[in-house]
């Protein structure tokens, strides 16, 4: 690819974690134990039924924690965040911390870290390896009832929107990676990127749902197209 490109912005979903063993969603067709996620990923479901979601993110960081490593995906896009002169944003709606410990750098989790836990009343953040529950106090307060996972639920607004569209604002390409384009506002970031003129890229295993949308588009596992796009800028 000829032209140099200076502001990119990559937009990152469950796909590019597949091959390092973590589940998408569309592969369990949203489900977990039998619960649709939208139905656990809520507020609602946290108020209604705590033990139920604290479990369903316990159950996910073990797996987590237990062997899982970042890709050939992971690993090039921070090896090309760090050779690029320009501006490099990457935007994941992932909760694992892949792209951390692959060592991008300029990263926004805009759903929030699986490793992360969250005082509801002083909005302080701590690591969190170990599972989580209900009773559990909070290490500001000290009482228990407090804590919450640091990820962003359905119906609650993602984090770093400001930061993201100020780099959507400026990008001229975008790059959407292993995401089906089924959750909003992530899934109309790339017609942020197409009303500034940038070129949009899609690398997928299949086309998504806005597939056709892209200026370009490579169909692959992410651990082939990812590394194979970026050598080609
Ligand atoms: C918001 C953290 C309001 C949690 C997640 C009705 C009521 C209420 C809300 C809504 C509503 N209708 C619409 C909405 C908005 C809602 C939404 O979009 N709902 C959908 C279901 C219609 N969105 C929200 O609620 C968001 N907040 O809107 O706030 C607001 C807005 C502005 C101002 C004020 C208020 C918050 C959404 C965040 C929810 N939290 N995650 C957790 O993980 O437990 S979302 C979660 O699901 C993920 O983070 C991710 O975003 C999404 C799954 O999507 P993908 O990552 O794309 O994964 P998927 O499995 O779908 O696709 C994988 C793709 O990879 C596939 O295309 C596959 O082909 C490909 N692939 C597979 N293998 C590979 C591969 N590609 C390459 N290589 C491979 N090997």
């Amino acid at each position: 690819m000829a032209k140099e490109f200076r502001n990119i912005v990559v937009l990152t979903g469950a796909g590019i974690s597949a091959e390092s063993g973590i589940k998408t969603f569309r592969d369990a067709d949203g489900l977990w134990e039998n619960h649709h996620v939208e139905d656990v990923a809520t507020p609602e479901a946290f108020q209604r039924d705590p033990q139920l979601v604290h479990r369903f993110y316990n159950e996910r960081r073990a797996y987590l924690l237990d062997g899982i490593e970042p890709n050939a995906a992971h690993r090039a896009l921070a090896k090309f965040e760090a050779g690029h002169t320009g501006q490099f944003t990457l935007v994941t709606q992932n909760i694992d911390d892949l792209h951390q410990r692959a060592g991008s750098r300029n990263l926004l989790p805009m759903h929030g870290e699986l490793l992360k836990i969250r005082c509801k009343r002083s909005g302080q953040l701590f690591d969190c390896h170990e599972p989580t529950s209900p009773e559990q106090p909070c290490p500001c307060c000290n009482q228990s009832g407090n804590l919450r996972p640091h990820v962003v639920w359905f119906g609650e607004m993602p984090l770093h929107m400001d930061e993201i569209e100020d780099a959507l604002s400026q990008c001229d390409l975008f790059i959407s990676i292993g995401t089906s384009g089924n959750v909003y506002p992530a899934a109309g970031f790339y017609q942020m990127a197409k009303a500034v003129g940038a070129h949009t890229v899609e690398l997928n295993l299949e086309p998504s749902n806005h597939g056709s949308r892209f200026d370009d588009a490579r169909y692959g596992p992410a651990t082939v197209e990812v590394p194979a796009f970026l050598q080609s800028l």
